[in-house]
């Protein structure tokens, strides 16, 4: 075992597992915590599976505020989900409590610890496979927004402020650009240009939600493919996970970004343009799944928006992923150099997609009003 192994394991062993610790391994591909694999041994043999978690708290400032609001939803989550006569130990996040108390680790040198209750029996997708599984997801999520709509939005705490302000993200954006701390701005011209030709754009959901024009809503906020668990066999979305992010927000965010994800013909780091792009099958399939899994809960306002959602989050992305290459690659884990101009240029020929299907793309959305 190696010494990395080995501090894995005297962490786990502070949170309240069952049986005994025998490995622990790195899991998954998400881009902003580390996340690893625990597994225990019960007397009877059997395995039973954990999720340890290193938050990343230069990305969440306040771990013990987003630990609060875990514990919060998922609880309000569970009770709904056992009343309903669902299985909540499977179908929401089970946050492991620390021996002694408290529901995070703090170690001494500022590396803050979760754990969760692996999934059992469920696979998180990184690209779709089979477009049920898509259409699965929506429904999954439109369900989780729908299941919290009466969840007192007052007590969560802002992990990310400004989350999707797609308008503070330019600024953001902007300010990356002037700094050029790494002088890479002079070979990114053409996507730079891409993002300043849509600063209009950038307006329109953060004008309409602060008008009071479209509704505040519980939401997710980072509803990609590989933030659900869908059941192994029935392809069921059956649990949300990746609930770092829950803030108020608009259902708009929690469509855009998942048709932002899922619906590109090619991956999110794709470096082969000409297989990036929007496949109107699928955007067709998950606004058909979101608005189900809503239950009637979408106004007007927000069905016709639909497609602004999906290419504004899109473009929201990419911004971010190029201001981060600006910056030199602080936020998202990279895995080559490159990675994030990769992101956003992926990001950008989905917007520009999107753009061309436009009308195709309203018609779709106009058949739910
Ligand atoms: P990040 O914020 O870095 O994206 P996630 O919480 O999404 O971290 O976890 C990364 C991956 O780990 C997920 O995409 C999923 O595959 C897996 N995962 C996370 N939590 C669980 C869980 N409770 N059960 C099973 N798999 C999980
Ligand atoms: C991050 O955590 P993860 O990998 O599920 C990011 C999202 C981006 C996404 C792009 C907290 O999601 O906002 O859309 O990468 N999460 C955070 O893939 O910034
Ligand atoms: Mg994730």
């Amino acid at each position: 075992m190696n010494r990395e192994e080995s501090r894995l394991l005297h962490i786990s062993g502070k949170f309240e597992t069952d049986g005994e610790l025998e490995s622990v391994e790195p899991h998954g591909n998400g881009h902003i915590n580390d996340t690893f694999l625990l597994t225990c041994a019960l007397p009877s043999k059997a395995k039973c599976r954990y999720i340890l978690q290193r938050m990343n708290h230069e990305v969440f400032k306040d771990p013990k505020g987003l630990m609060e609001n875990i514990v919060g939803v998922t609880a309000f989550l569970q009770k709904k989900i056992r009343e309903q006569g669902g299985d909540p130990r499977r179908e929401a996040l089970n946050v492991i409590p620390v021996r002694g108390g408290g529901f995070y680790l703090e170690e001494e040198d500022g590396t803050f610890w979760r754990m969760y209750r692996f999934v059992e029996d469920a696979v998180s997708y990184d690209v779709v496979d089979r477009p049920e599984h898509f259409y699965e997801s929506a429904v999954a999520f439109g369900h989780f927004q729908k299941l919290l709509d009466d969840y007192p939005a007052e007590s969560l705490h802002e992990t990310i402020p400004n989350f999707h302000n797609t308008v503070d993200r330019l600024n953001n954006f902007k300010k990356a650009l002037e700094a050029d701390a790494l002088k890479r701005a002079g070979d990114v011209s053409e996507e730079i240009r891409f993002v300043l030709d849509r600063e209009e754009d950038c307006h329109v959901l953060c004008d309409m939600l602060a008008s009071g024009d479209l509704p505040l809503r519980v939401t997710h906020n980072d509803t990609k493919l590989n933030n659900i668990m869908l059941d192994r066999v029935t392809g069921k979305g059956i649990c949300v996970i990746d609930l770092d992010t829950v803030m108020p927000g608009s259902a708009l965010y929690d469509y855009g970004d998942s048709i932002r994800f899922g619906a590109n013909t090619g991956a999110e780091d794709e470096r082969d343009l000409a297989k990036v792009s929007c496949d109107l099958e699928l955007f067709a399939l998950y606004t058909k799944g979101f608005i189900e899994g809503c239950g009637g809960s979408l106004c007007e306002k927000e069905i016709l928006l639909l497609p602004m959602g999906a290419k504004l989050m899109t473009l929201e992305c990419g911004m971010r992923f190029l201001a981060d290459y600006l910056e030199g690659d602080h936020y998202f884990k990279i895995h080559r150099p490159g990675h994030n101009l990769d992101r956003c240029r992926t990001q950008f020929r989905m917007v520009k997609d999107m753009e061309n299907k436009w009308g195709q793309m309203q018609a779709i959305a106009e058949h739910y009003l």
